[in-house]
């Protein structure tokens, strides 16, 4: 028996900051309708994809930061997309910001949740490699305050769901080998990653130019060495003066992309994955059983890296 997963990428358009919670969540219902009239069990729309992208910006009250995170899930507004999954048939995951109270105190994190055909909650993923800065760096055209105000999670996990293994991630994660890999470790068939990507890379300017070639690049290598399916979805264009890439796509367990988002905008595309096409790759090249040697990757665990750049100055986030 074949096992076809039907994913539909679900890239949103921008999304600017007086936009509420309200007209995006309709938006990503129309998306969800649309996705299901194409065949989709399944639909990956951004990450934080309920707010525009407030890490570019430098806030210090803190109930205005904490009103572009969710205390719960569902929330109110956010309770149609659940019923609409349920009343028709289809999951989702999604990306958005979690406010979670831990032993009497908030911890803020960027987190995508994967919702199963009946509306239930199958697991959330808690973003990992939080990229960004700290402080407010006016010099930059504008912030990437994550590292401010997310905590990291604490691991990937995989989940059971339409017929096969999921793993989840968000954004930087993707450039990460360390992200799949593990991953694939625990059985991941499909990985679905939700993303904001700014054109512009305050850091290194010397990459605009490369911004999408490094987005496919890391998403195909990802897929590839991993024997998964993995669908990489964006919020795009221009959102509050930034502009963002958009090129969500689905990747085979080959490293072909096999679909693709066109536009900048709010956008679903189709695309069929054999769930058994993994097997192809994961009993041949990167059969793990057979060909990894776990004894010399000692470092990639005891050494996070090298702290200090060349000439002595700290490395930019
Ligand atoms: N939201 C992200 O994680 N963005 C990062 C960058 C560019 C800071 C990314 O890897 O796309």
């Amino acid at each position: 028996m074949t096992r076809i997963v039907n994913i539909a990428l679900g890239q949103l358009g921008p999304v600017q900051k007086n936009d509420s919670r309200a007209s995006v969540v309709h938006r990503l219902c129309a998306m969800m309708r649309e996705a299901k009239s194409l065949g989709a069990d399944v639909i990956v729309y951004p990450e934080l994809a309920l707010t525009t992208f407030f890490p570019r910006w430098y806030i210090e009250d803190m109930a205005e930061l904490h009103s572009y995170y969710e205390r719960e899930m569902p929330s109110r507004e956010t309770l149609p997309l659940f019923e609409l999954a349920r009343e028709l048939g289809i999951g989702f995951y999604l990306g958005y910001a979690e406010l979670a109270e831990e032993a009497g105190a908030l911890i803020q994190y960027n987190t995508a949740m994967l919702v199963d055909k009946t509306g239930a909650i199958v697991g959330k993923y808690r973003k990992i490699h939080v990229p960004g800065h700290f402080e407010h760096e006016p010099w930059r055209k504008f912030q990437h305050l994550e590292k401010r105000y997310f905590t990291p999670g604490k691991s990937f996990d995989v989940h059971q769901a339409f017929g096969g293994t999921v793993g989840m991630a968000l954004c930087n994660d993707r450039r990460w080998a360390e992200s799949y890999r593990v991953m694939a470790l625990q059985g991941a068939e499909m990985i679905f990653i939700g993303y904001n990507t700014p054109v512009h890379n305050a850091p290194a300017p010397q990459h605009d130019d490369l911004s999408l070639f490094h987005n496919q690049l890391a998403v195909q290598a990802g897929a590839y060495q991993n024997g998964c399916w993995v669908a990489s979805v964006a919020k795009g264009g221009l959102e509050e003066g930034v502009q963002s890439i958009a090129g969500s796509l689905l990747v085979a367990p080959s490293g072909e992309v096999v679909a693709r988002c066109i536009t900048q905008g709010d956008e679903v595309v189709l695309g069929r994955a054999d769930l058994d096409f993994c097997a192809v790759y994961k009993r041949t090249t990167f059969n793990f059983d057979l060909h990894r040697h776990p004894e010399c990757y000692g470092l990639i665990v005891q050494k996070k890296g090298e702290t200090r750049a060349a000439d002595g100055g700290p490395w930019v986030g």
